[in-house]
């Protein structure tokens, strides 16, 4: 203690300590920067039901991995589970370390329980990012945790937009390089293994969950029937009228019935293998929630607090919103864009935003998060409590302003401003080909069970996760149907067309690049391209300054074929996964892999070839 306040003393090395504060994270060195994850199975109760999940160093969600831009990061993972699993970390490119990405079968050879892996890669990027188990379901047992890279000090930043008051603007810097993980998730009181075998004894999927958390802290929530019939929605009423039912279950879902009899129509399903808990029984909890304290300047006005909201679902969507509190979204999925000042946002599978929140009058707020997935109502809520001092005894206040959202994610007033996907504009722009090289059309379907589902008509084989790693040797026929080669330096259209329907929507990740959403709309796709469909219908596309995505949603097809066509440049040769972010349609085959830069293929160190 001592020698520290001897040498802050000093003013010229006080001075340093004043730059090198200004940075969040200091920097390695040039050495590696090192984490260990241990993955563990153990009973855990994060919304006050006790089941059995994945523990990260022994907690849920796993721990913030924080790391600056341009770094080398090393994770040593720790399999101390009874099953088999991998990480992937969600959205980082894996410039030139495919064998980090983290997938079975396609990456690497599972890490079998026991056993360790180290995953090595560069921070070519900045931004708000995730890590989770890319096994099977494993998301649906909370094996995920917050990554954040914070960016270099010479990168474009896009706040100038917000304002160009310097002492605001100092004000929503220090709020970045501090933000705070919000990661939204669905959870079921069922284990992923186990409810994957009641979906193939039922022949139907199970799409109802029994809590949202945030920062992995809810309850289980019983509403009223009342209160569930007044809140049902046209798609709801819709899905009941077909199905000759008039009610949404105890737990606010479809019922089993329905998704057997309407969604499953016409496949073999047997409904009494369901336990009446997946869709019927609600038992309600008391388990405490989120609250994120934050304490006002005494010296100035001028403070923001910003939030990297992570949405980790298995399976719902939902509409985010904080009380009394409009956001300025300021980056998606990890880059920036021109900010757009909303009050709420539609969030699903995968999905981050940044947003920065103006700290102002002292109070307790909801932070909600409404599922809008028309197979179940379900809401979250956690508290930004807003403090004058930090001193104990200065408590916040409920300040009863007004929801922006009801709890099933539409506005309550039309002033509600949601975020517009359509408008995201990349700060800076991007430079991307009018026109593609390669165009693949994929349709989706459900293929042969309503638990399966397909990405381009076949689904994808599961026990190729015990398989060689595509990446070792590439192959373009092994997975016949499911897997597509490109070459590098190539621009690629990939349109996806859902040719089954009612079909709910996708949200599609590609690994190892982003993509950019050229357009999507109702119908059917029967052109050979985008150029050809641009001719014919211009309105539906964005060629010049579309945004920039790792994940995005298909277009529900609730009565008729409906498509999206993205964009992306081959400049990351490697084996790559393509899948829907759902759980249960991962498991059912909605996955395919794709062949970057077939003519480029890199060299597998040896230390990664030989692991098993
Ligand atoms: C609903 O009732 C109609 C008319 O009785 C019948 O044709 C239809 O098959 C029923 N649908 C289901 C899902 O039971
Ligand atoms: C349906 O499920 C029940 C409960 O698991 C089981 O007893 C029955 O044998 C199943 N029926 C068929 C036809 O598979
Ligand atoms: C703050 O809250 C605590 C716990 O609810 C209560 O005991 C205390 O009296 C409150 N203090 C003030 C100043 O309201
Ligand atoms: C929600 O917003 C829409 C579009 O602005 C508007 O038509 C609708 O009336 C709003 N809902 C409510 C409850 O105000
Ligand atoms: C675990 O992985 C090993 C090696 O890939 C494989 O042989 C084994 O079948 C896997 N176990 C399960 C339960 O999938
Ligand atoms: C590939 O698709 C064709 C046409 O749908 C189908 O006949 C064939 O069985 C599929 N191949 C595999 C390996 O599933
Ligand atoms: C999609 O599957 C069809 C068979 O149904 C196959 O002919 C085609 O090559 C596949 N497309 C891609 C891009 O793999
Ligand atoms: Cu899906």
């Amino acid at each position: 203690m001592r020698l520290l306040s001897g040498i802050v003393a000093f003013w010229p090395v006080a001075l340093l300590l004043l730059v090198v504060s200004a940075s969040p994270l200091p920097d390695c060195n040039g050495e590696p920067r090192k984490f260990e994850l241990t993955l563990t199975w153990e009973k855990h109760a994060p919304d006050g039901f006790e089941r059995e999940m994945a523990l990260i160093n022994g907690g849920f969600p796993g721990p913030l991995m924080e790391i600056n831009e341009g770094d080398d990061v090393e994770v040593l993972v720790h399999n101390k589970m009874p099953y088999n699993t991998t990480i992937h970390f969600h959205g980082i490119e894996m410039e030139g370390t495919p064998w980090s990405d983290g997938v079975p079968g396609l990456t690497q050879r599972q890490i079998k329980p026991g056993n360790s892996f180290v995953y090595k890669w560069k921070a070519t990027q900045y931004g708000s990012y995730w890590y989770h188990a890319h096994q099977r379901g494993q998301i649906d047992d909370g094996l995920y945790g917050p990554l954040v890279i914070h960016p270099r000090k010479t990168d474009p930043k896009p706040f100038s937009l917000i304002t160009e008051d310097p002492k605001i603007l100092k004000a929503i810097i220090k709020a970045e390089e501090d933000a705070k993980p919000l990661v939204l998730s669905d959870l079921r009181h069922v284990t992923s293994e186990e409810n994957w075998k009641i979906e193939i004894a039922a022949g139907i999927e199970t799409p109802c969950y029994d809590s949202i958390l945030i920062n992995g802290k809810g309850r289980v929530q019983c509403w009223s029937k009342e209160k569930i019939a007044s809140l049902l929605t046209p798609d709801q009423k819709t899905f009941l009228k077909l199905g000759n039912e008039t009610a949404l279950t105890a737990k606010a879902c479809l019922s089993g019935n329905i998704i057997g009899n309407v969604l499953a129509a016409g496949l073999p399903t047997n409904l009494s293998a369901v336990p009446p808990e997946i869709f019927d029984v609600c038992t309600p909890t008391n388990a405490p929630q989120e609250v994120i304290e934050v304490t006002k300047s005494k010296c100035s006005q001028d403070k923001w607090v910003a939030f990297n909201v992570i949405a980790t679902f298995g399976l719902i969507t939902g509409s985010f919103s904080i009380d009394g509190h409009p956001m300025f979204v300021y980056a998606v999925d990890g880059s920036y864009i021109e900010p757009q000042l909303v009050h709420a946002i539609t969030v699903t599978n995968g999905d981050r935003f940044s947003v920065m929140v103006k700290v102002d009058t002292a109070g307790d707020y909801p932070i909600r998060i409404a599922s809008t997935a028309t197979a179940q109502m379900i809401t979250g809520v956690a508290t930004l409590s807003i403090r004058d001092t930090k001193e104990a005894g200065a408590n916040a206040t409920s300040t009863g302003v007004e929801p922006y959202i009801n709890d099933v994610g539409l506005n309550t007033t039309s002033d509600v401003v949601f975020f517009n996907q359509g408008a995201t504009r990349s700060f800076p722009p991007d430079v991307i080909s009018p026109v593609a090289d390669r165009t693949f059309k994929l349709s989706m379907k459900v293929a042969g069970a309503s638990y399966n589902w397909a990405l381009n008509s076949t689904i994808y084989p599961m026990q190729l996760d015990n398989e060689a790693p595509l990446l070792f040797e590439p192959d373009p026929s092994r997975h016949n149907n499911v897997t597509i080669s490109t070459c590098y330096g190539e621009w690629v259209d990939l349109v996806f067309v859902a040719v089954s329907f009612p079909m709910p929507p996708h949200p599609i990740h590609k690994h190892g690049n982003k993509m950019w959403l050229l357009g999507h709309g109702d119908g059917e796709f029967p052109y050979a391209s985008v150029a050809e469909a641009a001719k014919a219908m211009p309105g539906s596309f964005n060629l010049v300054n579309p945004p920039k995505r790792d994940g995005l949603s298909t277009p529900p097809a609730t009565t008729g074929p409906a498509w999206m066509a993205v964009r992306y440049h081959v400049t990351n040769p490697g084996a790559w996964f393509l899948h829907c972010h759902i759980q249960s349609h991962l498991l059912g085959g909605m996955s395919m892999a794709i062949q970057d830069g077939v003519d480029r293929w890199p060299v597998v160190p040896k230390e990664y070839l030989d692991y098993h």
